[in-house]
């Protein structure tokens, strides 16, 4: 029976993929009604207004639902926002029990929904798949409990861990497939953000390119503290669809006026120490619903970002490569932790293989 619930469950959260990098502000969350043994409905979130996963479901099951078991990713609300309440709604269609893998951390919920359903005599069961539930939530959590968006960085380094040659080469450090790979999740990230050094080195489009459909562009952000973006860069090239926001503490009001009639906002923020504020920023992103944003690099803007404890999530790419020499260029620069018992610590680690490179992927624990 244990095995039966996190197989269905497995489904609810198969379906909840469909809406990761869509939903924000609201969480992705997947349901499945099964009845006498059978998969009778399949819901979703799709978009936030839009119903919840347990409304798609509840519909899709139709009269089948009365007295039927609901897998949901996440605890049912409780409380009337844009939709809602999904608590009323499956107690009105008179299902019997209710799986859960998450209880929702936003406020306005918070275990309200489970004393609902259970009041009205239903069988609730939760922390089924509660790892893989919590994990896919994270980035929900983050943003109501914080307002500020779970940052994800991303780089691929050597097997001797380094991001570029001595001469400042690194295409490409990581597989075809690896950056294949980076493409389907800026498609699933509501923002990308580099540092001015990346788009002066790169000249980088930064959209989303897949080979089967376009995707969807993600808003791209450039922290350029000193304004020294190059007006005929890529990114702001008409060529381009995706909106640009530059992250700027410099006053040069003349450079900011060009910048923004090539189309890109320009966002002053306060400075620490000559550079762009990044608490500021993030905390801008988030009231923007950015809910997954993307840190591409370069090395100084994560060196700073890990320090301020703006790094929630790593996603190392990992080549078969030696560059050997001395320990320059590697995934941060800047000053990092001068004993060990400092050091950062990842935790929910996962490995995995992406062509010829390994993708290890960890959480980055705030101590
Ligand atoms: C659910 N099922 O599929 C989702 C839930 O403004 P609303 O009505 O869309 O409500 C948004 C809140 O509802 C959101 O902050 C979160 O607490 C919960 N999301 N709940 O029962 C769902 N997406
Ligand atoms: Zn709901």
């Amino acid at each position: 029976m244990e095995e039966q619930n996190r197989e269905y469950m497995q489904l609810a959260l198969q379906l909840a993929q469909n809406g990761v990098g869509r939903t924000a502000p609201n969480p992705p969350v997947g349901a499945v009604i099964v009845r006498d043994g059978a998969v009778v409905g399949k819901g979703f979130h799709p978009k936030a207004g839009e119903p919840h996963a347990e409304v798609f479901a509840l519909i899709h099951a139709g009269a089948r639902a009365k007295g039927a078991d609901v897998y949901v990713t996440l605890e049912p609300c409780s409380h009337q926002g844009k939709t809602g309440p999904c608590a009323d709604a499956l107690i009105a269609a008179g299902v019997k029990r209710v799986f859960i893998g998450v209880q929702d951390p936003n406020p306005q919920v918070a275990g309200r929904g489970i004393e609902k359903l259970r009041q009205a005599g239903i069988d609730v069961v939760t922390g089924v798949e509660g790892a893989d539930c919590r994990r896919l939530l994270a980035p929900f959590a983050r943003q109501i409990t914080t307002g500020l968006p779970y940052c994800i960085y991303k780089t691929a380094m050597t097997l001797d861990g380094k991001t570029a040659t001595s001469s400042g080469d690194s295409k490409w450090i990581s597989g075809e497939q690896s950056r294949l790979l980076v493409h389907q999740l800026r498609d699933r990230v509501e923002a990308i953000m580099v540092g001015i050094g990346t788009v002066l080195a790169d000249d980088p489009l930064l959209n989303t390119r897949l080979p089967e459909s376009s995707g969807r562009d993600p808003l791209r952000v450039v922290v350029d503290s000193q304004l020294r973006m190059p007006l005929e860069a890529k990114m702001l090239s008409q060529e381009s669809q995706a909106k640009t926001l530059i992250a700027t503490c410099s006053r040069d009001d003349e450079k900011i006026v060009a910048l923004r009639l090539t189309g890109a906002e320009v966002l002053s923020l306060p400075e620490v120490e000559e550079r762009v504020c990044l608490q500021s920023l993030w905390q801008e992103l988030g009231k923007r619903n950015v809910q997954r944003l993307l840190l591409e690099g370069g090395t100084t803007l994560a060196g700073a970002a890990l320090k301020q404890g703006l790094i929630d999530q790593m996603m190392v790419f990992v080549a078969p490569k030696l560059i050997g020499g001395g320990s320059d260029f590697g995934i941060f620069s800047g000053e990092g932790c001068q004993q060990l018992k400092n050091a950062v610590p990842l935790s929910d680690l996962r490995y995995q293989q992406v062509g010829e490179d390994i993708l290890i992927t960890g959480e980055v624990e705030r101590c």
